[in-house]
C-alpha cells in the first residue's frame, strides 16, 4: 500500500492566570478588587494548504506547540491572548490517535481541525464581588494545555512506475532519486513488494514506485510483477528501467512493453521515459540501438548519480500538475 505516514505531537497553549489584586492608591483606605482575567492559550490547527502534496513538506518538526495566555495584570488589564498555531497539511491527510482511531479526515482545501485545544483565560478576583463580600482573594487559574500524538496518513498515488527486468537498477534508482528506501542487492527479485518514494524538486514533489523485476510472461502471471502490474495500471507516467549494459538492451525494452500490452493494452498507452541505466559501466552499444530506433534515452547511473537530475526533471515535465494537486485521496 502506498502510505504516507507521519507521527506528530500537539501542544496547545495554557490559559494565562488570573490574578487577585487590590486597587492601592495614596489617600484611597481601601482599594477595591482590580486583578485581571488570564488570556486565552493558542490552539494548534491542522489545515490543508493546496500547495502541499505529500507529508514530506511538512518538514521534519516533530512538536508543534503553541503559546501560553498572559496572566491577567493589576488595574482590570486583561492578558494578551496567544495566537493559534496553524499546521499545514497536504489535500487527503487522515489523522489518527494512538490507538489508531480516525479524528479527522482532511478532504478539502483549507479544511481545519482544532488539534490542541488553547487553555482558557483564568479569571481575576473583581468577578468573585458580591454585596457582602467586597474584597474577595478568589481568582481561577488559566486552564490547562492540552497535549496530543498524532498519527497523519496520507494515501498516496505513484505519479510514475518503474518497469524493468530483475537487476536493471529500479531499485537503486528510486534510493538515488527519491526518499524511498527499497532494498538494493545484486540478485534478481530483491525487491519483493512495492515500494514508494517520494521526489522533492523545488518545492514540488511527485511519488515514484518501485516495483519488483518483470520478467517474460508475467502477463499470464510468471515471475512477482504481474501481482504489482495493477498498482502501474493507476500510474500517470512509467519509466522503464533498463540495464545499459546488457548487449540486448533495446530487446530487453520491446519485451517490457509487450508484457505490458498483453496484460492491459492501456498501460503501453501511458507516457514513458526510458532509463538507460550503469552508465558508469559502459552503455554505448545500448544508446546506438535505442537511437538506431529513435527512442530517446536518458542516460543514468545509479551509483554516481550521473543523469538522476535530468532523469527527474524529464518525470516531473511528464506529469500534468492537476495530477500532483489532486493526488492523495479518493483513491486506495
Ligand atoms: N555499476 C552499476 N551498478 C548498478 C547501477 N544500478 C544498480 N546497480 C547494481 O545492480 C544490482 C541490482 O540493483 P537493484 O537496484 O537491486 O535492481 P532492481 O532492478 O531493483 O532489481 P529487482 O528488485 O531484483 O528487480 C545491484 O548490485 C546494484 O548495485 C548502476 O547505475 N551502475
Ligand atoms: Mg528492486
Amino acid at each position: 500500500m502506498f502510505l504516507d505516514e507521519k507521527i506528530i505531537e500537539l501542544r496547545s497553549g495554557k490559559g494565562g492566570n488570573g490574578l487577585c489584586s487590590f486597587r492601592r492608591e495614596k489617600f484611597v483606605p481601601l482599594g477595591g478588587p482590580d486583578g485581571g482575567d488570564g488570556g486565552r492559550g493558542g490552539s494548534v490547527i491542522l489545515r490543508v494548504n493546496e500547495q502541499y502534496s505529500t507529508l514530506l513538506d511538512m518538514g521534519n518538526m516533530y512538536l508543534y506547540e503553541a503559546k501560553s495566555g498572559e496572566d491577567g495584570g493589576a488595574s482590570h488589564c486583561t492578558g494578551g491572548s496567544a495566537d493559534d498555531l496553524i499546521v499545514n497539511v497536504p489535500r487527503g491527510t487522515l489523522v489518527k490517535d494512538e490507538a489508531g482511531h480516525i479524528l479527522a479526515d482532511l478532504v478539502e482545501i483549507g479544511q481545519s481541525w482544532v488539534g490542541a485545544r488553547g487553555g482558557k483565560g483564568g479569571i481575576g478576583n473583581p468577578h468573585f464581588t458580591t454585596a457582602t463580600h467586597q474584597a474577595p482573594e478568589k481568582t481561577i487559574p488559566g486552564q490547562a494545555a492540552e497535549r496530543r500524538v498524532i498519527h497523519l496518513e496520507l494515501k498516496l498515488m505513484a505519479d510514475v512506475g518503474l518497469v524493468g527486468f530483475p537487476n536493471a537498477g529500479k531499485s537503486s534508482l528510486v534510493n538515488k532519486i527519491s526518499s524511498g528506501r527499497p532494498k538494493v542487492g545484486d540478485y534478481p527479485f530483491t525487491t519483493l513488494e512495492p515500494v514508494l518514494g517520494i521526489v522533492q524538486m523545488g518545492a514540488r514533489s511527485f511519488v515514484v514506485a518501485d516495483i519488483p523485476g518483470l520478467i517474460e510472461g508475467a502477463s499470464e502471471g510468471r515471475g512477482l510483477g504481474h501481482q504489482f502490474l495493477k498498482h502501474i495500471e493507476r500510474t500517470h507516467t512509467l519509466l522503464f528501467v533498463i540495464d545499459g549494459f546488457e548487449e540486448d538492451a533495446y530487446d530487453k525494452f520491446v519485451a517490457l512493453k509487450q508484457e505490458l500490452k498483453a496484460f492491459h493494452p492501456k498501460l503501453a498507452e501511458k507516457p514513458y521515459l526510458i532509463a538507460l541505466n550503469k552508465v558508469d559501466i559502459g552503455v554505448e552499444k545500448a544508446i546506438k540501438a535505442f537511437s538506431k530506433k529513435k527512442e530517446k534515452v536518458i542516460v543514468t547511473s545509479a551509483l554516481t548519480g550521473e543523469g538522476c537530475k535530468e532523469l527527474i526533471i524529464a518525470l516531473d515535465s511528464l506529469i500534468p500538475n492537476k495530477q500532483k494537486r489532486t493526488r492523495g485521496w479518493g483513491e486506495s
